[in-house]
């Protein structure tokens, strides 16, 4: 029977998240199953922009990322992604998938959480999957485990368990955040994050803390959330954040995003706060440092880092919207 070469297309949007209440460490790698839970703010910038067409011509899955075909990992994981997809649609056509990325990729901008949320979306709508957004936040963890949180708009929390039970959903908070981001290097990763997490929860003594510790503050971040308590939120963000990276000094061969840069800029968060302006520092995998704000202090933030380090790039957000579907 003839088929048509193009059976279904379909366009998604998702836009990065930071996590405030971090992901570090896989309880199972198969399914990017979570060792704790994780919260975190999908930003209103840098969106990646995804198009999955199939076609039925195609010998292999095509990745063209930025206008450029990719070979090798990315398109390796992609390649993975899609036959989770064909099996849970039951079709086997390949498919060309077109993605486009507003950051840097590779630099410690959640750009995976971006693309494999998009990637997800265009993906089970191409391939006629019927899924809510419960099942698209599981499908989307498969990919990358912060892109179940991209799934979502403004604060997510992501719930460790099984396959079934392990997804994000947004959490309601009655608090208007900000995020100033210091670009310092938009160059790629020292350590890809999963390679670096795998090694930290094998070989950091300081694991078994980090994780007791996590689910912890997780705890007092949603009640602090609850209170609408801004200095409580902060004061947990930047605290599980410097948990996280000594957790990872502890791995052997050790693992470190920090450079002298980042460090620079912690401080100065300490030093805004001390001049009366509350910013919190929280950074993920690479050199760059997030700064959890209050809106109106947005641009005094920038303009303090931009004394500290002259050659930074600054980009700001708000709360933004999760994953949505632009044409099928
Ligand atoms: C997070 N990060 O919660 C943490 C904090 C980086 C530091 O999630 O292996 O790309 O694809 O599941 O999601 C980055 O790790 O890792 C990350 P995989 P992912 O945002």
């Amino acid at each position: 029977t003839a088929v048509p070469a193009v059976t279904g297309t379909a366009t998604a949007e998702a836009n990065p998240n930071i996590a405030l209440i971090k992901y570090w460490g896989k309880a199972d790698a198969a399914y990017n199953l979570p060792v704790t839970g994780s919260l975190s703010l999908t930003l209103d910038t840098a969106p990646t922009r995804t198009t999955v067409t199939l076609d039925d011509t195609l010998a292999a899955d095509e990745l063209v990322l930025g206008g450029v075909v990719q070979a090798a990992r990315p398109a390796e994981r992609v390649r993975v992604f899609l036959d989770l997809v064909r099996a849970l649609s039951g079709r086997t056509e390949r498919a060309r998938v077109d993605s486009v990325n507003l950051i840097p990729t590779g630099a410690g901008l959640a750009s995976s959480a971006s693309a494999f949320a998009a990637l997800a979306a265009a993906a089970s709508a191409a391939y006629g999957l019927g899924l809510d957004d419960r099942a698209l936040s599981r499908l989307a963890r498969r990919g990358s485990g912060s892109a179940s949180r991209s799934v979502f708009g403004g604060i997510v929390r992501w719930y460790p368990g099984d396959d079934a039970s392990s997804y994000a959903e947004p959490v309601p908070a009655d608090l208007d955040l900000a995020m100033v981001v210091a670009i310092i290097d938009a160059g790629p990763k020292t350590i890809s994050s999963t390679v670096a997490m795998n090694r930290t929860t094998a070989t950091s003594p300081f694991y078994p803390a980090w994780a007791e510790s996590t689910t912890a503050q997780l705890d007092e971040m949603l009640a602090a959330l609850d209170r609408a308590d801004f200095t409580a939120v902060g004061e947990l963000a930047e605290s599980n954040s410097l948990r996280m990276h000594a957790t990872m000094a502890g791995a052997w061969p050790p693992v470190r995003y920090q450079t002298a840069a980042s460090i620079a800029l912690v401080d100065a968060a300490g030093e805004l706060r001390a001049a009366g302006v509350e910013a919190y520092a929280t950074m993920d995998a690479g050199p760059n440092v997030k700064f959890l704000c209050r809106p109106d202090d947005a641009d005094r933030v920038a303009a303090h880092l931009a004394t500290v380090d002259p050659g930074a790039r600054f980009l700001s957000a708000r709360a933004g919207r999760g994953v949505r579907l632009l044409g099928s």
